[in-house]
């Protein structure tokens, strides 16, 4: 059976790439930090073959302790600091787990030996928040980076390490340029999840208002299980490489809104909706729009879930967590 090791196994990705590789047939092997994780339960509720790890991204000995323990074929490391408003607020912990954790993980693969013959694959959790101030409309493969927070710069020192590494030691790495990706695992600290969660519990009564920051930047939404897919097409290519994994639409802040509302039968929602400048960020990414053609034509990918039933499935995901929530507190 091939190995997989899955950094940042307890995300919205890990939980899903998990989920996939394990119904492909793979032994997975989840990294965590720090004894006693308390998401380990639901890791192992959801997928009882994952086989937990113990290593840190900030400790390069506990990496290459990881990596000759598991043996891996492929490496995926979705392991970051990855809500861009705490990158402000902690930039030398970001810099450190979303920048130089990328580095670490690759020197351990180094160190234990594989590069030679491309013994271990590997996938880097790259990012569209690396375009920021976009240079241009849509953002491909080719498209200068221009990040806008320390979570994009950390992103950009990642991509180019995982390329510096394909290029110096011929490592089979490859980075995949995500646009933002949703769905009912995503944290309550995302807008798509603030957004739905908040309009659940409006709907229910248990909430009077919503307050976020910026209603006017746009995102390229899509569906997280689509995206682990691309992850997983990446590295089964012959050649490593670059990869922008997006859906090509582009919806703003109120269009989430919108939808999100409408989902839940609620028609006139601007009243119930605040905003407070303590949600803004010191620089905005305004819009992203992605062209995942590459993705397309050498991977054979393409999204399945498109905006208006992303939400609704969250939403309707929403209606029924907090509507148990609500019974059991009864
Ligand atoms: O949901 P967000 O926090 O996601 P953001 O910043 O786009 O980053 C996400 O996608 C990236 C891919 O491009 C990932 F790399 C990254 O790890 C993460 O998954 O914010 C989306 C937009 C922003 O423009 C933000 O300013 O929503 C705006 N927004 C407005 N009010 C808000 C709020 N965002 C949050 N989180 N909370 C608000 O109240």
């Amino acid at each position: 059976m091939p190995r997989a090791l899955i950094t940042g196994i307890t995300g919205q990705d890990g939980r899903h790439l998990a989920q996939l590789l394990v119904g492909k047939g793979y032994d997975v092997y989840g990294m965590v930090r720090g004894q006693n994780n308390p998401k380990i339960h639901i890791l192992q509720d959801e997928t009882p073959e994952l086989e937990i790890v113990e290593g840190d991204l900030q400790d390069l000995s506990s990496l290459i302790g990881v990596v000759e323990q598991v043996q891996p074929d492929e490496v995926y490391n979705l392991g970051a600091i990855s809500f861009v408003a705490l990158s402000f607020r902690q930039p030398e912990l970001t810099a450190d787990i979303t920048g130089v954790g990328v580095l670490r993980m690759l020197e351990a693969i180094r160190v234990v030996g594989g590069t030679q013959d491309n013994r271990i694959r590997f996938y880097q959790a790259s990012s569209s928040e690396m375009f920021g101030k976009v240079r241009e409309t849509p953002q491909n493969e080719m498209t200068p980076f221009h990040p806008r927070s320390p979570y994009g710069t950390a992103k950009v020192f990642g991509h180019y390490t995982t390329l510096n590494y394909r290029e110096s030691y011929g490592l089979h790495a490859s980075s995949g340029i995500l646009f933002n990706h949703e769905g009912f695992r995503r944290g309550l600290e995302f807008v798509t999840r603030k957004v739905t969660n908040a309009v659940a519990r409006i709907k229910l009564g248990l909430q009077d208002t919503l307050t976020l920051g910026n209603l006017e930047a746009s995102r390229d939404w899509g569906y997280a299980g689509d995206y682990v897919e691309a992850m997983w097409r990446m590295v089964q290519q012959d050649e490593p490489g670059d990869y922008v994994v997006a859906t090509g639409e582009t919806h703003t802040i109120r269009d989430l809104l919108e939808a999100a509302f409408q989902a839940a039968g609620i028609d006139d929602w601007q009243a119930l909706v605040q905003t407070d400048p303590r949600f803004t960020r010191p620089a905005e990414v305004d819009l992203l729009i992605g062209d995942a053609s590459k993705a397309r034509e050498v991977l054979g990918w393409q999204p399945t879930v498109d905006f208006p039933t992303l939400i609704k499935m969250m939403v309707d995901h929403d209606l029924e967590v907090e509507a148990r929530k609500a019974r059991q507190v009864q």
